[in-house]
Parts: structure tokens; C-alpha cells; sequence
């Protein structure tokens, strides 16, 4: 029985793949482990029934395998890495929660409307400690694979690098050359390809977020 996945749809386009990085990180996990699946676009401004029932709390991703739908993106990617050990795609528990911080501060700049507030610096000082992280152990976060912390980090460098260039003009400093080179690594993966939101997409995500 083949494997489904419900998924977000654009914000601005229910038939077209959205710009959830949960969702993403489901999918690019899915694609690694070359799993085929069947996928569902979930419009979460108008969520149909039977979603509504098998997702509890109403969020995406879910993922059905043998009649059960499972919900929660770490819950789903642990439960893949079981039953799909091939490649194995499990991150050592000392490097799991590198770059943990990045999204919540990227998060906090991008919606900020003072300068001042110190959420660009916050998010540079994590950004540090991962071109730090990644000088002494990458090209990836646990070195030369990927695994399910990069899968994480992707659609979420994804949404920073793609929001902050179109509502603040910023880039991450040239001077992070291992961030540079590790995004670039990211985004060039088929997997990646394959699964990502369009950037017009993210962007209108963003927007209501962003000026509320
Ligand atoms: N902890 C959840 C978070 C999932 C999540 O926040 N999904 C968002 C979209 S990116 C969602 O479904 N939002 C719809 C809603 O809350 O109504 C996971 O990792 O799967």
C-alpha cells in the first residue's frame, strides 16, 4: 500500500505545493529514502473533512502508512527511518540540535519593524556558531552526509533567505562562507528540487505575517 502524505498548499494557490517547512522536511525525507507516495494539497484556510479527521490538531504534515495516519513532522521522519533504514538518515544525538535557534530568531528579525531591537543581531550569532559548527565539522552538519538536522535546517533557510531578501533587503553576510556553501549544498540536492515551494509562494506566506 503505498505511502500518503498530506501536505500545505500554497496560500495563494490550492492546487500548487505550498511553503510549509515541516511539510518539506516530511517530503525531503520521503525523497532521500527514495519512498514512493501519493500526495495531498491541504488549503489551510479551508480544510476538508476527512483531513480534519485524521489530522488532531488540524496541522500539517500527516502521513498515512497502513491505514494509520500519523501526525507531527519529527514524529513522521523517526517513524520513516524505521521503517525505511535505507539510507540511514539518523543525525548523532550531539549534533541534533545544531542550528535549533536559527528559525525562531529569523522569525522575530523578519517580523521586526525597529532596527534597533537586536533580532538581526540574535539571528547573526546563531548563524555564527553554525559557520563555526560547520568549519570544524561539515560540509553538512554531521559531516560528509546528509541527515535529518540538515532536512530540517534546508526549508528553513529556504523561508530566511527568500523572506529577508523580499521584505528587508538582507543577506547573510558574505563573511559566513561555511553557511554560504552549506546552503548552496542544500539547494542544489534533487531533493530539494523536487520539493520545494515556489519563491512567489513563500513570499505570500510571509506576507500577512510579516504586516499583520
Ligand atoms: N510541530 C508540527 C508543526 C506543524 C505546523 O505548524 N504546520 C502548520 C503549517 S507550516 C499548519 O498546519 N498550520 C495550520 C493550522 O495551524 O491551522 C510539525 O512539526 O509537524
Amino acid at each position: 500500500m503505498a505511502v500518503e502524505v498530506a501536505v500545505k498548499a500554497a496560500v495563494d494557490a490550492p492546487n500548487v505545493l505550498g511553503d510549509c517547512p515541516f511539510s518539506q522536511k516530511v517530503l525531503l525525507t520521503l525523497e532521500e529514502k527514495k519512498v514512493s507516495y501519493i500526495t495531498h494539497l491541504i488549503d489551510i484556510s479551508n480544510k476538508p473533512q476527512w483531513f480534519l479527521e485524521v489530522s488532531p490538531e488540524g496541522k500539517v504534515p500527516v502521513l498515512k502508512y497502513d491505514d494509520k495516519w500519523i501526525p507531527d513532522s519529527d514524529v513522521i521522519v523517526k517513524f520513516l527511518e524505521e521503517k525505511y533504514p535505507e539510507p540511514s538518515l539518523i543525525t548523532p544525538s550531539q549534533f541534533a540540535s545544531v542550528g535549533s535557534n536559527i528559525y525562531d530568531t529569523f522569525v522575530s528579525f523578519v517580523k521586526s519593524k525597529d532596527p534597533n531591537d537586536g533580532t538581526e543581531q540574535a539571528l547573526l550569532i546563531e548563524l555564527k556558531a553554525l559557520d563555526d559548527h560547520l568549519k570544524a565539522h561539515g560540509p553538512y552538519v554531521a559531516g560528509e552526509k546528509v541527515t535529518i538536522v540538515d532536512l530540517g535546517l534546508a526549508p528553513k533557510f529556504y523561508h530566511l533567505v527568500i523572506a529577508l531578501g523580499h521584505f528587508k533587503n538582507w543577506t547573510i553576510p558574505e563573511s559566513l562562507a561555511h553557511v554560504h556553501n552549506y546552503v548552496k549544498l542544500l539547494f542544489a540536492r534533487e531533493s530539494f528540487e523536487k520539493t520545494k515551494s515556489a519563491k512567489e509562494h513563500v513570499i505570500a506566506g510571509w506576507v500577512h505575517k510579516v504586516n499583520p
